[in-house]
C-alpha cells in the first residue's frame, strides 16, 4: 500500500464537542459522509498513478502542475476537499484563549482583531456559492482570501492558517440560509492554539 494513501483522519474531538455553535449532526455528516467522499473519489482518481500516490495530499496540491490533465479536475475537487477538511478539523475547538504570535501578527496586519474578524467575515459571507474563506501566509505576509468550490490555497503557493468552510453542507441543518449567523458562531470555535502553530510553521517554510 502506498505510504500516503488518502484516508479519512479521525476527528480530534467528539461530534458534539462544538455544540451549540456547530451541531453534532452536521459534524457527523460533514466528517463521516462529505469528507469521506472526497477521500474515496481522490483515491479513485489516483488509481494507477503510483508516483502521485506517494505524495501526501498537500504536496500533491503544491505540485498541481505535475498532475496529468486527465485527472486535474478530480484532484482539484477531491484532493482539495480532502486537504481543506483535514487542515480544518484541528482549527476548531471551543473556549480557546485568543493569544499567541499569530494574534500579534493579526493585530499588526489588520489594525485590530475586531477589524480582522470583520474582513474575514466579509470574505466568508460574500463568497458566491460554495467555497472557503481563509487567512493565509503568502510570502511571509498574512492575507485574507477566498477559494471557490474545493480549490486549495496550496495550489496558489499560499499556506492556510485559518479557514472557514462556507458550503451549505457546513451549516444548513442549523442555520439554513443564514450564513452570517454561522460565520458569527464560528468565532466561538476557533482553536487559536492550532492557528498559532499553523502560522509558526507557515513562516518557517
Ligand atoms: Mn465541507
Amino acid at each position: 500500500m502506498p505510504e500516503h494513501k488518502p484516508t479519512l483522519p479521525k476527528l480530534p474531538y467528539a461530534y458534539d464537542a462544538l455544540e451549540p455553535h456547530f451541531d453534532a449532526r452536521t459534524m457527523e455528516i460533514h466528517h463521516g459522509k462529505h469528507h469521506q467522499a472526497y477521500v474515496d473519489k481522490l483515491n479513485a482518481a489516483l488509481e494507477g498513478h503510483e508516483e502521485l500516490q506517494k505524495l501526501n495530499v498537500d504536496d500533491l496540491l503544491k505540485n498541481f502542475n505535475k498532475v496529468p490533465d486527465a485527472i486535474k479536475t478530480a484532484v482539484c475537487n477531491h484532493g482539495g476537499g480532502h486537504s481543506n477538511h483535514s487542515s480544518w478539523w484541528p482549527m476548531l475547538k471551543k473556549d480557546v484563549p485568543v493569544k499567541g504570535r499569530v494574534v500579534d501578527a493579526i493585530n499588526e496586519r489588520f489594525e485590530s482583531m475586531e477589524k480582522f474578524k470583520q474582513d474575514f467575515a466579509t470574505a466568508a459571507t460574500t463568497l458566491f456559492g460554495s467555497g472557503w474563506a481563509w487567512l493565509v501566509v503568502d510570502g511571509k505576509e498574512l492575507k485574507i482570501m477566498q477559494t471557490p468550490n474545493q480549490d486549495s490555497p496550496l495550489m496558489q503557493g499560499k499556506i492556510p492558517v485559518l479557514g472557514i468552510d462556507v458550503w451549505e453542507h457546513a451549516y444548513y441543518l442549523k442555520y439554513q440560509n443564514k450564513r452570517p449567523d454561522y460565520v458569527g458562531a464560528f468565532w466561538n470555535v476557533v482553536n487559536w492554539k492550532q492557528v498559532d502553530e499553523n502560522f509558526a510553521e507557515a513562516m518557517r517554510e
